[in-house]
């Protein structure tokens, strides 16, 4: 349905655009916004909006997934440089995809676009899913520490599904615990699930990981991670995905 010429396009001509979905984290007994989770979308000239599920494997399989990584992440520390200048101590959540975690020009790329817009590198999270650890683990890590070591953040995103390996836990250098969404929503109708989501909370803190929920949708569940001690939330309870001149505008009504 798309070609690879077209999505080459879509990168050069901005037809990629990028939204960011607040996240909310625990200071003092409130939640306050603190980042946002950076999720592109395309303008498609001919099929209008396109979300990343029908597009990101055509990227993958191509190579153009470097291109469009470089595209989002400068995008999302441009943002946080703007969010700074009006006065608003804002981080980003970009997601990686495995090819990135094995470029090993990739911190340098990154320290470059962060110095160039005056961003402090904790400002900056990056989200990577198991698989990128599974191919080169001792080229993956070697990249994952020169990212630590800047001070940029390391989270494991879809925690919980599909074969999350604990050991990765400790072996690799993140900062951050990602819970999938589909464990989330399974909390209201299953006490398991509940019990397997307190457990990741309390194993991720005896790991100094802090632990960010996603897929949060309503009150229930929001009130059962707040209780579990969950530092970090994100999902349509709290807020969709929106254009980056619309977070201030809902910072005001969440703070
Ligand atoms: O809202 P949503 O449909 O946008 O996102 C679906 C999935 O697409 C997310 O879970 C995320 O893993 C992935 N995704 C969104 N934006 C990006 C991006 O900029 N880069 C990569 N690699 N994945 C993304
Ligand atoms: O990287 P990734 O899986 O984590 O990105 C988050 C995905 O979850 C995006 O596709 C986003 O649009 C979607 N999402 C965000 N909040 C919710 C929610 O409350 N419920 C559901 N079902 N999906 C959500
Ligand atoms: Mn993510
Ligand atoms: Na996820």
């Amino acid at each position: 349905r798309i070609s690879v010429e077209e999505l080459r396009t879509a990168i050069d001509e901005h037809e990629l655009i990028v939204h960011y979905q607040p996240k909310v984290v625990r200071a003092a007994n409130d939640w306050h916004v603190r980042s946002a989770e950076a999720l592109v979308r395309w303008r498609h000239p001919r099929l209008g909006l396109l979300y990343p599920g029908e597009f990101l494997p055509l990227a993958e399989q191509s190579g153009l997934i470097v291109d469009l990584t470089d595209f989002v992440l400068t995008d999302a520390i441009r943002q946080i440089g703007h969010w700074g200048t009006r006065g608003l101590d804002l981080g980003a959540a970009v997601n990686l995809s495995p090819r990135l975690v094995q470029d090993l020009e990739f911190p340098e790329r990154l320290a470059r676009v962060l110095r160039e817009f005056e961003v402090r590198p904790e400002q900056l999270t990056l989200e990577v899913t198991e698989a990128a650890s599974v191919d080169d683990p001792e080229l993956v890590m070697d990249i994952f520490t020169r990212l630590r070591v800047k001070g940029v953040g390391l989270s494991l995103d879809d925690f919980g599904i599909g074969t999350s390996s604990l050991t990765l836990l400790y072996k690799m250098p993140f900062s951050e615990v990602k819970i999938d969404g589909l464990v989330i929503s399974e909390i209201a109708q299953s006490k398991a699930a509940a019990t397997v989501v307190r457990a990741i909370v309390e194993l991720a803190h005896n790991l100094s990981l802090t632990t960010c929920a996603e897929g949060v949708e309503d009150s229930p569940a929001f009130e059962f991670l707040e209780q579990c001690g969950c530092d970090a939330l994100q999902g349509d309870f709290i807020a969709p995905s929106m254009p980056a001149a619309e977070i201030e505008s809902f910072i005001q009504v969440w703070n």
